[in-house]
């Protein structure tokens, strides 16, 4: 008999899901990008249909499916949210579940693994296929379909989220990628182009592709782009700047040479982590600061979409030091600015470094999320960050930021793509806001091999 297995992710607390965009800025009047699902329950589910999932659930909704009784019940988390990972095992066990697994980024945490009868690093489809008698030969790509929002709960775009590559080697000393995956393998070209027909079949003509390091392998990137001419997309990626700046000219001219209006290349998200060299190399980034600022001017200088990933916190910042930096950062006028405060991720090579340094101070998990200090920094105190972190938020994300980047968006358009262009901009709030977001399409149809 087939077990009865339901996967999670952490109950949600409020009504409004999380907004990674809100969790950056300080002002109403800015874009809302909210999580509304869970990549990683999706793929598993797309790839393991006996698998049952729950997105966000509330507490009561959660402790009432327990009720139907399982055998196993897997919790995906991150690291900030292990309290209420540890609250939902609990249930689980209370509830009679057979077996209670962890998986996601939140499974390496070593304090708390304990606290599972099974521990699962890394992506999981393989690993759990023969649990359900199944082998996968192809993981087949979900659809994966989000927008972007206004505070005045107008939605202005519509996208498909694209994963072409898993994992990344690169091995800098603060992130967990190298401990969860540390030897990327690709989704076939079959996948992707399926799913990227499915989005054009839904009339979805932008394009994320979130993958840790797009262009890890050149060759599948390659193939990638080519697939995406095809289908006309208008498409981001998140990649090392070193890789972009190969690539910024062939694929803007891409753009220009097919005279196909608004489709092509449209930005990209990158690591700056920090503006001065010694903290990149302290970090083993293997990139030079100076690099990764020509390469966001390059992509600024074609009208290109901007996003930075920003770290602050290192041993040698003050209050003072910070405040010269993020004035930098903020000149460079990004469209969206991540900044977190460095927080040691078990496992990573930096977590060792700090506890046996400084000490981590900070037992509440919530805390460990980017956005608060949960070491003894040498010089800055936990509260003094909040308002660091505050103050910076507000200088790289002005109340006119959004302004900012529609008047690049229309303008790009109308400059590519004429009357044409401002048409399709326009098209993409009319198919965001006509959208059936509550029973629109979910899964592709499994083609059983
Ligand atoms: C996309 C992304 C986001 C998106 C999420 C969008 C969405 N709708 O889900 C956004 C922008 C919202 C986001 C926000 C944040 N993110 Co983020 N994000 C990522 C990113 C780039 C990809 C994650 C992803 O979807 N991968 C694709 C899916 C298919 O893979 P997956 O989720 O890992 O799932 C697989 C496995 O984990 C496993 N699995 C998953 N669940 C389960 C459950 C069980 C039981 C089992 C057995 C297996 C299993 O199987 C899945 C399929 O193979 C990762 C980087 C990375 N290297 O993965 C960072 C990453 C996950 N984010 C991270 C962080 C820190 C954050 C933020 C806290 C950042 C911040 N400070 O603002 C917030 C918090 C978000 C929140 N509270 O919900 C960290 C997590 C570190 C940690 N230990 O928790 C990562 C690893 C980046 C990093 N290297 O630091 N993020
Ligand atoms: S920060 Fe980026 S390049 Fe460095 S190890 Fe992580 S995923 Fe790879």
């Amino acid at each position: 008999m087939t077990p009865r297995v339901l996967f999670t992710t952490v109950y949600r607390k409020g009504s409004e899901p999380y907004d990674y965009i809100g969790a950056n800025t300080r002002s109403w009047f800015r874009f809302y990008w909210p999580r509304i699902q869970s990549f990683g329950l999706r793929f598993l589910k797309q790839n393991i249909p006996e698998l049952e999932i729950l997105e966000f659930p509330t507490l009561d909704e959660y402790r009432k499916k327990l009720q139907e009784g399982w055998d196993v019940v897997g919790l995906s988390f991150y690291l900030s949210e292990t309290h209420e990972a540890m609250e939902m095992v609990e249930a689980a066990r209370a509830a009679g579940a057979g077996e209670v697994w962890a998986g996601n980024y939140g499974a390496l945490t070593t304090p708390i693994q304990d606290k599972f009868d099974k521990i699962f690093v890394g992506y999981s489809e393989h690993q759990l296929a023969p649990y359900f008698g199944r082998q996968i030969k192809d993981i087949i790509h979900p659809p994966l379909i989000e927008y972007l929002n206004t505070p005045f709960n107008v939605k202005l775009n519509i996208y498909g989220v694209l994963f072409t590559t898993r994992g990344c080697p690169v091995g800098c000393k603060f992130c967990q990628t190298p401990v969860f995956c540390n030897k990327p393998n690709i989704l076939s070209l079959g996948s992707i182009e399926r799913v990227l027909a499915y989005y054009k079949e839904f009339g979805i003509n932008v394009v994320l592709i979130e993958d840790e390091n797009f262009g890890c392998n050149r060759r599948h990137a390659d193939a990638v782009v080519k697939l995406l001419d095809k289908y006309q997309m208008v498409w981001g990626c998140m990649a090392r700047a070193d890789y972009l700046r190969t690539k910024i000219d062939e694929w803007a001219n891409l753009r220009e040479r097919n005279g196909r209006k608004v489709a092509g290349f449209g930005g990209a998200a990158i690591g700056i982590e920090n503006l001065h060299q010694e903290r990149l190399d302290q970090m083993k980034k293997k990139e030079g600061t100076e690099d990764i600022l020509e390469t966001l001017r390059m992509l600024q200088a074609r009208g290109l979409g901007t996003v930075g990933y920003y770290m602050v916190g290192f041993e040698e910042d003050t209050k003072e030091s910070l405040r010269v930096d993020i004035k930098k950062l903020a000149a460079l006028k990004l469209d969206i600015t991540q900044i977190c405060v460095i927080t040691p991720l078990p496992q990573t090579p930096m977590w060792t470094e700090i506890q046996e340094k400084y000490g981590i101070f900070d037992q509440d998990w919530h805390h460990h999320d980017g956005k608060h200090l949960v070491w003894n920094h040498p010089h800055i105190k936990p509260d003094e960050m909040l308002d660091i972190l505050d103050w910076s938020f507000r200088q790289v994300h002005p109340w006119y930021a959004p302004l900012r980047t529609s008047a690049r968006v229309w303008s790009n358009a109308y400059h590519y793509g004429g009357l044409a262009g401002v048409k399709e901009v326009a098209a993409y709030i009319s198919r965001a806001n006509k959208f059936d977001w509550k029973t629109g399409p979910r899964f592709l149809p499994v083609i059983e091999s």
